[in-house]
Parts: structure tokens; sequence; C-alpha cells
């Protein structure tokens, strides 16, 4: 990757965008706040487009300047964050009409649609990728744009919890508490609150919880009307998906949310099953450990193949 490619494409350019997937999760949240606030670095204003958000996030005050649609359908540069493919995109109309587009993420399965791609498949979150990015670009990381980094890191490793958390999330978070960044109040605010809805939805999943295959998958749902009965907003639904991966015994969870009458699909792994194949197979992708698609096969028909699947490599 050239750097200073990277740099003469953002000097040269005047409509700049920053876009990320749909029901953007922290790490969405904070690679494209984070681009953001580095764009104003160099003088660059660029349109920050999210077309909704969870209010955990209202940690990172830039979000106010975000906007919900694009203005125009005509930009130079697009940058990309956190998305494998350009289909999980909001935007996908921006990116056709894009001049250039720097795809930069953390997914194994990205599929580099991007006329630049920085993609590290070993990252535990594309904000971890960022800081290397920003690094070679000579921007400087600081309070504002660690606070953002900071949200995405600390969600997509799940409190420094999951395998991919690795000696570079520690050195990174250990710089940035140099710059004064609260990390105990970005950790309480966007992986260890929960909204009461998002506690409402966590207690009909856990009801609704079931074991296969010797309690080494487990499985639960929402559907679209128990959201309607607790108010649900964006967002309520995170952190379900942990519930049957925290349970002794359990390699694989697998977490169905119903979404505009399709189900999405959240698949967990413990130790050994590469649930990334898994997304593949559904036209989905992710991580080893974790992976996630859309489907719209019915509640039970989907189940079944999922637990058939996950069942062959256990
Ligand atoms: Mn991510």
């Amino acid at each position: 990757m050239q750097y200073k490619k990277v740099i003469d494409i953002i000097n040269n350019s005047t409509n700049i965008a920053i876009v990320t997937h749909e029901s953007p999760d922290g790490d969405a949240i904070g690679s494209s706040t984070a681009v953001y606030l580095a764009l104003k670095k160099l003088n660059k204003k660029a349109d920050l487009i999210i077309k909704e958000y969870s209010s955990v996030f209202n940690v990172v005050d830039i979000l106010n300047e975000s906007i919900r649609e694009p203005r125009n359908i005509n930009y130079d540069l697009v940058f990309v964050v956190d998305s494998a493919n350009a289909e999980r995109l909001n935007e996908i109309n921006i990116l056709k009409n894009a001049n250039e587009i720097i795809n930069i993420d953390h997914h194994i399965s990205n599929n580099l649609f991007g006329t630049y791609n920085i993609v590290d498949g070993k990252s535990p979150a594309c904000c971890q990728v960022l800081i290397k990015v920003f690094n070679s670009l000579g921007i400087d990381i600081d309070k504002e744009i660690a606070t953002s980094l900071l949200v995405g890191i600390i969600t997509d490793t799940n409190g420094f919890r999951n395998q991919s958390t690795n000696k570079e999330t520690f050195i990174d978070v250990a710089n940035m508490l140099d710059l004064g960044v609260n990390l105990s109040e970005i950790y309480m605010k966007v992986l260890s609150t929960n909204t009461l809805a998002q506690f409402e939805l966590k207690k009909i999943a856990n009801n609704r919880l079931e074991f296969f295959e010797n309690g080494k998958i487990a499985f639960t749902y929402i559907t679209e009307e128990d959201k309607k009965n607790v108010n649900a907003q964006i967002g309520d639904h995170e952190g379900i998906v942990d519930i049957g991966r925290s349970i002794e015994g359990v390699e694989v969870s697998i977490f169905l949310h119903e979404k505009d009458g399709i189900y999405k699909v959240s698949l967990r792994s413990n130790s050994y099953v590469n649930v990334s194949e898994i997304g593949i197979i559904f036209n989905g992708g992710g991580h080893f450990y974790a992976s996630g698609f859309v489907s719209d096969l019915p509640l039970i028909e989907l189940k079944n193949k999922l637990i058939e699947e996950v069942a062959k490599r256990l």
C-alpha cells in the first residue's frame, strides 16, 4: 500500500464521503468517526454518512456532525470502513459513481472492492487497522480520535476478551491512556450498559435458548414482534449472541434476529469452529470466531440448516 498515494488522493479530492455497514456496531461507528476526524486534521471536510445508530455511541461527540443521507451521489472519494463487501453498505449508489474508493477493513472475507484496499484480516478491529494507517499517513492521534478508536476496539474485542485481541491491542490502548482517554467510561457506556429494551430482549432470548449436539450448540432468536413489544431501538439486540456463547460446553452460539421480514444471523464460536466458513455458505462472511449474514428462509428451515452446518464442524 502506497500511503503517499493515499495522501495525494485525499489532497486532490473536494467531495469526500465516509460510509460503513448497515446497523453499525461500535467498530463501524468508531472507524467512520475516526476517519472523519483524521480528514479534518488534513483540512478536509467530509460527509460522514450514518443512517442510524444506537444511543450508546453518544460517547463519541462528533457523531452529531453525521448526516443520514448523502448530500449528492457524485463523490470524488469514498472511504468505506469495517465492511467486508459493498453489498453490506448503506450507500451502494455513491460507490458506483465514486472516482476512488478507499476500503479499510479487518474481515478475512473482504472482497477488496475498493480502488485502494487496506485490509488486515488478523486485526481484531477496523479501528486497530486505522491506528497503523494514521501513523503511516502522519496523522496525529489525539484524545478525540483515540476515543473513537477505543469504541471500536472495545466492542469488537468484546472488552479485550476475544481471541483476536493481540499484543498490539494493549500497546495501542496503553498509548491512548497517555492521551487522557477515559477507558472505563467508554467501556461502561458501549459494552456494559443495557438499555431497558435490550434487557427485555435478553430476557426473551434467554427463555427461548435451546441446546443441540450435547450442549455444544446454543440457539435463540428474537422476532420483529418482540422488538415492537419492548419498543426496541437500533442496537438493542447487541450482546444477545454472547449469552449462548458464555455457557459452559457451548462451542457455537447461533442468534437470529428478524428485521424487515428477513433474519439476520449471528454466529459466534469459542475455540475450534471457523464460523466464517458457514457465513460464506450463506453469502455472508466474517471472522474465524464471529460471522454474520442475512437469510430470507423461514425460521425453522434456517434454524435446522444452521444447526446442520455447525454440527458438521464439531
Ligand atoms: Mn469490525
